[in-house]
């Protein structure tokens, strides 16, 4: 039976020591409550580390702690404090929480911080690998763990592996900024099935990935090493009836009431961890600026903050806490008086029921975050206005993942205090029906979308991308299957060896006549051809004075321009269909046009086709013109006997009756070869995969679908290939 694996940094369990004894507190976030509500996978098991340092821990505490963390069905990973430091309070919590979080000056980049989050990595991998059970499900969460999918990949590339960032995934340009940028993706990349909240945050991961390494993204999907990959948003919802339900606790919001919304006076909360992200001075700021300017309200409205202590080893959220209290006694001083304090204060968790209440009672939630993955504290106070008596009112940052959800809330930019004030005179006025109607309509979505749908549709689309991996595309050339090719091909008396060249024998380069053929594979060409079994033909879109250039002194078949042109062993060129070329001076305009408009692009003239190439330009303008300049070409070529197909980074218009497949059949049909093998990496070559007999091995180098049977990943992994071919002794000569 498959069971559920979660690895996080930290357990759902809080450890806490008292002199000698230890005790065990399940913590009821977020993650752990959507989990636990879930049918399936019955069985689970949840690492992370438990809170306490482990050189602070005799053995005794540390086989203490697995046993009771096991009750609560999870399993330690333990951290020394020097890994907590550099790991956790340094890389984690000074490089990638403040960068992801667009405060690149608060990020620290440190080679030694940067080891120790490898190391950890390691660590939890090294700990979670003897656990793993065919057809397990493995969900890692957030960006202390970033390189963990990549590392488990690596050592169980079956494995059904989700990661989900909590956070903001940053735009490339902040994304760029961090040495190990590409490492992080990378790590990111060995899961199946990656989630963010929003979907802005999907398309700044996409295009780091397509700037930053080699995947190319098509609709949220990109083959990694063969591997089908998903990238989506899942917005992380709460468990809505928990927190109705404890809003409606009339002795507990009475106390509540009580101590912090005197009668006669609005009441107005913030609540977050207290972290420079979630914008608690501007807050203040704002809430000064709103006094000043509005003073009728004064003595009329207090402000309630709550701010959970945070990270408190990390000096810049000392420093914040600082600057928070002061801000909030100069308030105090400055209107304060007697019979009314503007701001009160606590710095602390609180226990569920009271944060509920507090939720519940006040009339105004101002939640400012300056960047925010989500924030469910805005999801969990429009959850508690179930009073029809006394909706609140959400203001809600637009910089909170959870704005995109929550649009009936005013939303405000962080930044402008002046909106700010006025959004708290709207909300302090807004009527009541007006308030009961925009909390039902964000109410009817969380009530629909809770925590529960959102780690269900998570592991749902794990299994999806799954099975989705399995039906798609060509199986990989490693193995049982290189060993069955090899020793066909040492058996055959005759073979067949069909091969595209540029994506194939050789990778590609930003300047096409860069891409001549190396002497290493000018050698093992030569080896091949050297055993008289075989007939090896190069068929590509290149035309025929650069082939002749590269080849001219092999005695071998080449076929040029995708067929339009074949060279025998004689060495003469053939054309092999007539040249039709008046649709090139209509075409050629707009690809001008087109080349115009995309700095890096040009075009390239071949017998039979003209192509568009964008290899050289900025990625994402070079994708959107592509899609234009394909349907501007679509319109203009209706009515002409010509097509017009998108490669790896080409746009071709070429003549129909030119192609490979139409190239290669007369060879394929000229005996019954014992052996073909043929090869290629792009649309061209898949007319050839599709006239080939059942017996031939047909192979697609790189990512994406194709007809082949089989896939091998790089160009260098094809080289090797033909080099051990070329390393098997030669047939002797047939006895005449
Ligand atoms: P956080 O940055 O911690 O989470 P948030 O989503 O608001 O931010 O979650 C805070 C949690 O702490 C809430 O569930 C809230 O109830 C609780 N909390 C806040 N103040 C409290 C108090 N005084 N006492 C007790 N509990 C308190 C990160 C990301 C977010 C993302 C979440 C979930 O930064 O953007 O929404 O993960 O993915």
């Amino acid at each position: 039976m498959s069971r559920l694996l979660i690895i996080s940094n930290r357990l759902p369990v809080s450890v806490t020591r008292q002199a000698d004894s230890l005790s065990f507190q399940p913590s009821v976030g977020g993650v752990a409550t959507g989990i636990a509500s879930l049918e399936e996978p019955k069985q689970r098991l949840w690492f992370g580390w438990p809170g306490i340092a482990s050189d602070r821990l005799s053995s005794e505490h540390k086989h203490q702690i697995a046993e009771g963390v096991q009750e609560h069905g999870c399993k330690p990973v333990f951290l020394t404090s020097a890994e907590v430091r550099d790991f956790y309070f340094g890389f984690a919590n000074r490089t990638i929480w403040p960068l992801f979080h667009y405060f690149s000056h608060y990020t620290v980049f440190d080679e030694s911080y940067w080891r120790a989050y490898k190391k950890v990595n390691e660590h939890f991998c090294r700990e979670i690998m003897p656990q793993i059970k065919l057809g397990d499900k493995i969900w890692v969460h957030d960006y202390q763990l970033m390189l963990l999918p990549g590392m488990l990949r690596a050592k169980r590339p079956e494995a059904h592996i989700g990661f989900f960032l909590h956070i903001p995934f940053p735009s490339f340009e902040l994304l760029r900024l961090l040495p190990w940028r590409r490492e992080l993706l990378e790590g990111i990349l060995g899961a199946d099935l990656v989630g963010f909240h929003e979907y802005e945050y999907v398309r700044h991961f996409l295009s780091s990935v397509y700037r930053i390494s080699d995947y190319e993204p098509h609709l949220s999907q990109l083959m990694v090493q063969n591997r089908l990959v998903r990238v989506d948003a899942f917005p992380m919802g709460i468990d809505y009836h928990r927190f109705a339900e404890s809003s409606r606790r009339p002795e507990v919001t009475k106390e509540i009431k009580k101590i912090h919304h005197p009668a006669g006076q609005r009441m107005i909360i913030s609540v977050d961890r207290l972290d420079y992200t979630k914008g608690i001075l501007k807050r203040l700021e704002a809430y000064d600026w709103f006094l000043r300017q509005y003073p009728e309200y004064r003595e009329k409205v207090s402000l309630v903050v709550v701010a959970v202590p945070s990270r408190t080893k990390v000096d810049v959220y000392n420093e914040l806490r600082e600057q928070i209290e002061r801000m909030i006694g100069h308030i105090n001083g400055e209107y304060g008086t007697l019979d009314w304090t503007p701001v009160s204060y606590l710095y602390r968790s609180l226990p569920f029921e009271k944060l509920t209440a507090l939720y519940a009672v006040a009339d105004v939630a101002l939640i400012t975050p300056l960047r925010d993955g989500m924030n469910l504290v805005a999801k969990e106070f429009v959850a508690c206005q179930q009073d029809k008596n006394h909706p609140g009112v959400l203001i809600l940052s637009e910089m909170a993942g959870a704005a995109s959800e929550l649009a009936e809330a005013i939303v405000i930019n962080p930044h402008d205090k002046e909106s700010i004030a006025s959004a708290l005179r709207q909300a302090l006025e807004m009527p009541q029906a007006e308030r009961l109607k925009r909390n039902r309509m964000m109410q009817e979505r969380l009530r629909r979308y809770t925590v529960a749908r959102w780690a269900g549709d998570f592991l749902q689309s794990l299994e999806q991308v799954k099975t989705k991996q399995h039906i798609h595309g060509p199986a990989p050339l490693t193995g049982a299957v290189r060993k069955k090719l090899l020793s066909e091909y040492s058996a055959a008396e005759q073979r067949l060896i069909l091969l595209d060249y540029d994506g194939t024998l050789v990778s590609y380069v930003k300047q096409p006549e860069d891409a001549m053929p190396d002497t290493t594979l000018l050698g093992t060409l030569q080896s091949l051809l050297a055993d008289q079994a075989n007939t090896i033909i190069i068929i590509s879109g290149r035309d025929r004075d650069t082939l002749t250039q590269w080849f001219g002194n092999l005695k071998m078949t080449l076929i040029a321009e995708h067929g339009a042109y074949m060279r025998d062993e004689s060495g003469v060129w053939n054309a092999q269909v007539k040249p039709d070329n008046e649709w090139k001076e209509i075409i050629r305009p707009m690809l001008e046009l087109y080349v115009d408009r995309t700095p890096g692009a040009f075009i390239e003239e071949k017998t039979f086709s003209l192509v568009w190439h964008c290899r050289k330009s900025e990625p994402d303008l070079a994708n959107l013109r592509t899609q234009e300049l394909k349907d501007a070409l679509m319109a203009m070529t209706a009515n002409l006997n010509i097509g017009v197909f998108e490669g790896a980074k080409i746009v071709e218009v070429k003549h129909i009756g030119v192609n490979k497949g139409q190239a290669v059949l007369p060879w394929v049909s000229r005996q019954q070869w014992p052996f073909i093998f043929v090869a290629g990496d792009d649309y061209t070559d898949e007319d050839m995969f599709a006239v080939m007999p059942e017996n031939a091995f047909t192979c697609k180098i790189g990512p994406g679908p194709s007809r082949a049977q089989y896939r091998l990943n790089t160009v260098g992994d094809f080289r090797e290939l033909l080099t051990a071919m070329a390393d098997l002794k030669p047939k002797p000569k047939p006895q005449q």
